[in-house]
């Protein structure tokens, strides 16, 4: 197949989840799945892709929940490391790399980047007062600190951030500030931070985001961009960017790494994101790789850095991380920055403390081999451009009516008809009609739909047009009915079992990044190894002759009993 897209090569992140806890699907929708998507197909193009995560160890998320668990921050990361890769590995997450932020390898880069930017001074170093918990002898930043939002009176607003509107804050914004370690009411003390003055950034940063300009060069088309990534960026923008600190007084995190400075730590938020560069490392040396080849300029060429993320972290991946790696000079700097919306669970936001969500690697104990289901339906749902809910009624619905009705039927009518007129052998064409050049027509247009949609980070739309092409096979079966043509013209029939086989081959290719296990499940029955993209000579991909194996139920049913155990789960495990 001729696709007239540019064979570009990536390096694909997705957001580092904090060890503090498992994942759950409304993560998996929004940001895991499609990324793994998207580095599948290319992977398939033969493109050289690099697709990088870890955890993220550091930071307020894990030192609060090992207070609260009553354990040391090393075993919280140490725990959520090994379940949160496991559940990844488990639904099929292809990272090539899945790092962790405590890592000496990490520490180490982290530390030098930050040395490199302190020397060129992009840092401005400031004195200030700060709330300090006397009890805890501790300086409160970020969630150690928690109050009512002054924008919209939401009574827990945390130091860096309100959850309730979004806004942006400072712990002096809070009205009613309280120590979310002790609880009690601060004192005020002095400190000294190095800054990043994100407000000299403005003009650079609005005209790349703005038009995808950089250095008065074209380097990405702002069109391209998610309307919301666009949006948030440019609001923050124009809003006029503060200064913000890239250090804090702590103890958990990567040291500082000026002389003089001890119990302190690097802002997890500059820490994490050169996790991507470490995670880089990591696996350059494992495979024998120049880890510059992926990020730095001169060695990268015109190699694209595609950050997959949540909408709560754009401004990290689209203004601070940006600002810092130009800062430092040498690096490439984000072509898009996909960022998905939430995703919503029966009717309610997903919530760890209330434990109103369902865990991924709960899920893949329970369902061992309903991983790919599990990745239709997510991508089915994914909240793209807007929020989007999951519901087990979906799930059921999703994987009844269309895995099961759709795409696995067809599959299934296909193989017996193969099995039982042709004892297992793929039948020869003879000449195609009007109604065969049609079918092979609308194939094209659809495998170019998935492509393009896929490189323009649709993904649920990409999946969607894979399933019209089970639809078109179920319609060209229905039409054909080779079923009472083979007392009528058995010759015919040979050739509309021959299509009917190449569509199901086509499925197994274009499902391939979807849905990997079912769809080399359908490979194997259909004695194909398709690990690639299409090419040129599509129309062949089951050539006459060949051996076709006894069909095989690709999905099951999926029964009430099912939906009504998983929602009442739901509600008895509610905190
Ligand atoms: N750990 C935040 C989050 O999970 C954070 C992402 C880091 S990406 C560099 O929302
Ligand atoms: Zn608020």
């Amino acid at each position: 197949m001729k696709n007239n897209q540019s064979k570009s090569e990536y390096t694909v992140t997705a957001a580092l989840p904090y060890a503090n806890g498992p994942i759950h699907l409304g993560h998996v929708s929004g940001v895991y799945l499609p990324a793994d998507i998207f580095v599948r197909y290319l992977r398939m193009q033969q493109r050289d892709v690099l697709f990088l995560c870890g955890s993220d160890e550091h930071g307020a998320a894990i030192t609060l929940r090992a207070k609260k668990e009553g354990v040391s921050p090393k075993q919280i990361v140490d725990k959520y490391h090994h379940v949160i890769k496991n559940s990844f590995n488990e639904l099929g997450i292809s990272f090539d790399v899945f790092h962790r932020t405590s890592e000496q390898l990490h520490h180490d880069t982290a530390q030098e980047f930050f040395k490199k930017l302190w020397e060129d001074e992009k840092f401005v170093e400031k004195k200030s007062e700060q709330y300090f918990d006397q009890k805890n002898q501790q300086f409160l930043a970020d969630r150690y600190i928690t109050g009512t939002c002054p924008k919209c009176q939401y009574n827990e607003a945390y130091g860096d951030q309100c959850e309730s509107c979004g806004a942006d804050l400072s712990p002096m914004d809070l009205i009613s500030p309280k120590s979310t370690l002790s609880g009690e009411v601060p004192i005020i003390k002095e400190t000294k931070h190095w800054y990043l003055p994100m407000n000299r950034h403005e003009d650079w940063l609005k005209k790349w985001v703005k038009d995808g300009v950089l250095d008065g060069k074209s380097v990405h088309d702002p069109k391209e961009w998610r309307n919301q990534v666009v949006g948030q960026c440019l609001s923050w923008i124009d809003g006029g960017l503060k200064p913000r600190a890239m250090t804090r007084d702590l103890d958990w995190g990567v040291k500082v790494p000026i002389k003089g400075n001890e119990g302190k730590v690097l802002y997890v938020w500059l820490d994490a994101p050169i996790g991507y560069i470490s995670a880089t490392k990591q696996w350059a040396i494992e495979n024998k790789k120049d880890w510059k080849k992926y990020w730095c300029k001169e060695e990268a060429g015109d190699r694209k850095l595609v950050h997959f993320i949540g909408k709560d972290n754009i401004v990290f991946h689209a203004i601070i991380f940006p600002i810092l790696l130009k800062d430092h000079g040498g690096f490439i700097l984000p072509h898009n920055v996909p960022s998905s919306e939430f995703l919503n669970l029966e009717g309610r936001k997903f919530s760890t403390s209330k434990n109103w969500a369902v865990w991924l690697h709960e899920y893949m104990e329970r369902y061992p081999d309903k991983g790919d289901e599990l990745r239709y339906v997510l991508t089915s749902i994914a909240p793209e451009s807007k929020d989007a809910e999951f519901t087990w009624k979906e799930y059921q619905a999703r994987i009844n009516n269309e895995l099961v009705a759709i795409f696995g039927n067809f599959v299934n009518r296909t193989i017996v008809l193969v099995n039982k007129y042709y004892d297992g052998v793929a039948p020869y064409r003879s000449a195609l009609t009007e109604k065969d050049l049609d079918l092979l027509k609308l194939l094209e247009e659809s495998k170019l739909k998935i492509a393009s949609n896929i490189e323009a980070y649709k993904i649920r739309e990409a999946q969607s047009e894979v399933m019209n092409i089970a639809r078109l096979g179920n319609k060209y079966l229905a039409e054909q009915e080779p079923w009472k043509q083979i007392k009528v013209d058995p010759k015919r029939v040979e050739t509309i079992m021959s299509l009917s086989l190449h569509v199901c081959a086509v499925l197994s290719i274009a499902f391939h990044p979807f849905l990997p296990k079912k769809a080399y499940q359908l490979q194997e029955i259909l004695g194909i190894n398709e690990d690639f993209w299409f090419t040129q000579d599509a129309e062949t991909l089951i050539p006459g002759g060949q051996a076709i194996k006894k069909p095989e139920m690709l999905f099951q049913k999926i029964e009430d009993e099912l939906i009504d155990k998983e929602i009442e789960r739901l509600h008895v495990s509610e905190k």
